[in-house]
């Protein structure tokens, strides 16, 4: 009888001691594997320069320079009402007032991007998040790659298959995986406008720095880039720069976060 407890008792040490090893081996490998501490899923830009700019577009995206960026991660997806809603709970933030609209209910949906927030809400929920806004820098490229693509998914022209363009109405922020960016991030063009944290300067191409540029100094615009659902097709593109007033709320306005890499 002795000896059938000893022997369970080195059974039950045994298989304790491997499930603890296993347990180490696993959280050993997730340390390795895991992405960013983040709420949401984010990519890896990698460091390197890119082409920003358009020599056929708007006087304001000229001239064509090069930028170099240090790597950074950024949002796959437009930041959604599910996420925004956990930033007005945990912080007791005031919600977007579109959320108690009757006319614009179908705006407020979990997995739609959120809208009717201002720059400074944006910069808010990132700083609650441990991100921050992207660069234009980086917004750009992270839609266009490194090879200067005119769209998110290559030189094509928008067709209603790659984007949320000319609708009246916002879509999920999953929909559209054929209009992905050549890193995989999605919505990069139409669905909402994206607040970028630089300051807006239609000349600032033209003195831009070529390492990490973080955009002019203050002049009353943020950037906003990548165009709405209410965009025509022959209007977007990776290039294309859009601006608004900090404290502007609007249907068609949202954003994604960034992060470094450290
Ligand atoms: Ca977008």
């Amino acid at each position: 009888m002795r000896n059938k407890t000893v022997n369970l008792f080195l059974i039950f040490l045994l298989v304790f001691t491997f499930k603890l090893f296993a347990e180490e081996k696993e959280n050993k490998l997730l340390e390795v594997i895991s992405p960013p501490p983040a709420r949401s899923a984010m990519i890896l830009i990698p460091a390197g320069e890119f082409v920003m700019g358009y020599d056929s577009g708007n006087s304001d995206e000229n001239p064509v320079h090069k930028v170099n960026l240090s790597a950074y991660y950024i949002d796959k997806y437009e930041v959604n009402n599910r996420e925004y809603q956990k930033f007005v709970r945990e912080t007791d933030y005031p919600p977007p007032e579109i959320w108690n609209s009757k006319e614009y209910k179908i705006f407020s949906k979990p997995d739609k991007p959120v809208v009717g927030v201002s720059w400074e809400d944006a910069y808010n929920y990132a700083s609650w998040a441990g991100k921050r806004l992207p660069t234009e820098a980086e917004w750009e490229k992270a839609c266009r790659g490194d090879s200067s693509l005119l769209y998110p998914w290559g030189d094509k022209k928008p067709d209603k298959s790659l984007g949320n363009f000319c609708s009246d109405k916002t879509e999920d922020v999953k929909s559209f995986p054929e209009g992905v960016s050549p890193y995989g991030v999605y919505n990069m063009l139409g669905n909402v406008w994206e607040w970028c944290n630089d300051w807006y300067d239609e000349n600032y191409y033209k003195d831009s720095v070529y390492q990490n540029p973080s955009g002019p100094k203050i002049t009353g615009r943020r950037v906003l880039r990548g165009g709405s659902f209410l965009c025509s097709l022959d209007i977007l593109r990776a290039t294309l720069r859009g601006y608004a007033d900090p404290k502007d709320k609007t249907i068609y306005c949202g954003f994604r976060c960034a992060k470094d890499v450290k």
